[in-house]
């Protein structure tokens, strides 16, 4: 970990380039400086880079001594023109001092081995840069000013007072207090409705970062693809008048008041004519199945097919909005259930139609102690396993062991109890850079 590293923290192409340098040996770059930024720490100087003689750029230099740096470590960044040969260039002189390359995350990962930031707030970093829809945003903000840790904490507390009346009925089981047992399912109990109650919010919570998920299906040619395109409002999907256009599922991420809403557009259900066709139709079954919303579109303009109704039953226990499509023309469905009316040729009905689609099935506004990483869920419901299982155990030692295991659990969230194959895998899904 003394290695000195540095990488371009900016995106390639841009005017001007950002290189973070971090580590033991940061303020060697002021070798490569005409002025010495770490003279005046935090405050940018204007210097010229240079290596051995000849002149790289003009660059605007910053020093952070440690431990008041983003990673916690001696940081230097160099904001210099972002031109491809310019960046080569800086990363080549740096290269000279003996320092290397950052691996993907590694100036986040040093944040977090140095206490700058628990794992939780740091595994957020990338779902800021991520986020893609408002509210995504607002919950992983939230994540990284350590909103999570703050809850886990709170928990934690409450079984490590659980635990210290476990050990010492057990180490003094004369002098222990006769409601040591009695008031352990108690504590245990109100940990565990914590615990519950944060899965339960987390679940909803997800769909924050991966998107709610709304199939568009129907039979051919009802204007699946039209809806789509009307909504994205760009001509993502091919339309024709000819059913059966659409062969392949399409999907694409919009933002719906701020909920990241992942449309689905399918193929048309019905017999498939050709092999192809026929694997379109599977996976629009398969992409109706897995929806959180099904958008099911009938064509308003002509009678319902026997087609249509089977498609009604099919979606009968889906969270389903009926969408009678093709509102501009001269109206012949027969349709009498409670369905929204929209024209994708004209864009009538569109917006009442994505609100429908939220009141059904966005998530709570994202408050700060959403849980939406996979991981952390995953250990939330190892934690409430374990706590369910001293819950029932018939002995204290028992009990204490469960509860270590809680712990353990929650402690692999924040990080103060994780192993280092957790947090390598972890850091290796973030960009170079961050
Ligand atoms: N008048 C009118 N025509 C529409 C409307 N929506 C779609 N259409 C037309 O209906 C035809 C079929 O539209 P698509 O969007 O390709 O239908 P689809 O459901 O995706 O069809 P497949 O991909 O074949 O299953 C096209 O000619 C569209 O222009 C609408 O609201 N009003
Ligand atoms: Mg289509």
């Amino acid at each position: 970990m003394e290695d000195t590293i540095y990488a371009p923290s900016s995106a390639i192409g841009g005017a001007i380039a950002i290189i973070r340098i971090s580590g033991e040996q940061a303020g060697r770059v002021s070798e490569l400086l005409d002025r010495d930024p770490a003279r005046t720490p935090r405050e940018m100087v204007h210097a010229r880079l240079s290596l051995r003689g000849e002149l790289i750029d003009d660059c605007v230099a910053v020093y952070f001594p440690a431990p008041r740096s983003y990673s916690g470590e001696h940081m230097m960044e160099l904001n210099v023109h972002g031109g491809m040969q310019t960046v080569q260039r800086v990363l080549g002189a740096l290269a000279t001092l003996g320092f290397r390359p950052a691996e993907c995350g590694e100036f986040t990962k040093r944040a977090f081995l140095n206490g700058k930031m628990d794992l939780s707030a740091a595994e957020a970093v990338m779902d800021v840069i991520n986020a893609d829809a408002e509210q995504s945003l607002k919950s992983a903000l939230a994540q990284l000013q350590g909103s999570i840790k703050r809850e886990i904490t709170s928990v934690e507390e409450l079984l490590t007072d659980a635990l210290s009346g476990i050990d010492a009925a057990i180490d003094y089981p004369d002098e222990a207090e006769e409601d040591t047992i009695e008031a352990l399912p108690e504590s245990l109990s109100a940990a565990i409705a914590r615990v519950d109650a944060m899965i339960a919010k987390a679940r909803r919570g997800r769909v924050l970062r991966d998107g709610l998920q709304v199939a568009i299906v129907g039979r051919p040619n009802v204007g699946k693809s039209s809806l789509m395109n009307a909504v994205l409002g760009s001509d993502r999907a091919i339309v024709t008048a000819v059913a059966g256009t659409t062969r392949d599922i399409i999907d694409e991420k919009v933002s719906m008041d701020g909920v990241p809403v992942r449309l689905i557009d399918t193929a048309g259900i019905r017999e498939a004519s050709d092999e192809a066709e026929r694997i379109g139709v599977d996976r629009a079954r398969d992409a109706l199945i897995r929806a959180d919303v099904v958008c099911l579109v009938l064509d308003a303009s002509v009678p319902m097919t026997e087609q249509d109704t089977k498609l009604l039953a099919d979606t009968q226990n889906s969270t389903r909005i009926v969408v009678l499509n093709k509102s501009d023309l001269p109206q012949a469905c027969a349709y009498a259930g409670e369905a929204i009316r929209i024209s994708a040729k004209t864009g009538d009905g569109l917006r009442e139609l994505q609100e429908k689609i939220l009141a059904l099935a966005a998530p709570e506004r994202a408050d700060g102690s959403t849980i939406t990483n996979e991981r952390h869920i995953r250990a939330l419901e190892l934690a409430l396993t374990a706590l369910r299982d001293a819950e029932t155990a018939d002995e204290l030692d028992c009990a204490a062991t469960d509860v270590k295991n809680a712990l353990h659990h929650l402690g692999s969230i924040t990080g103060t109890d994780v192993d280092a194959s957790v947090i390598d895998r972890i850091f290796e899904r973030f960009c170079v850079g961050k």
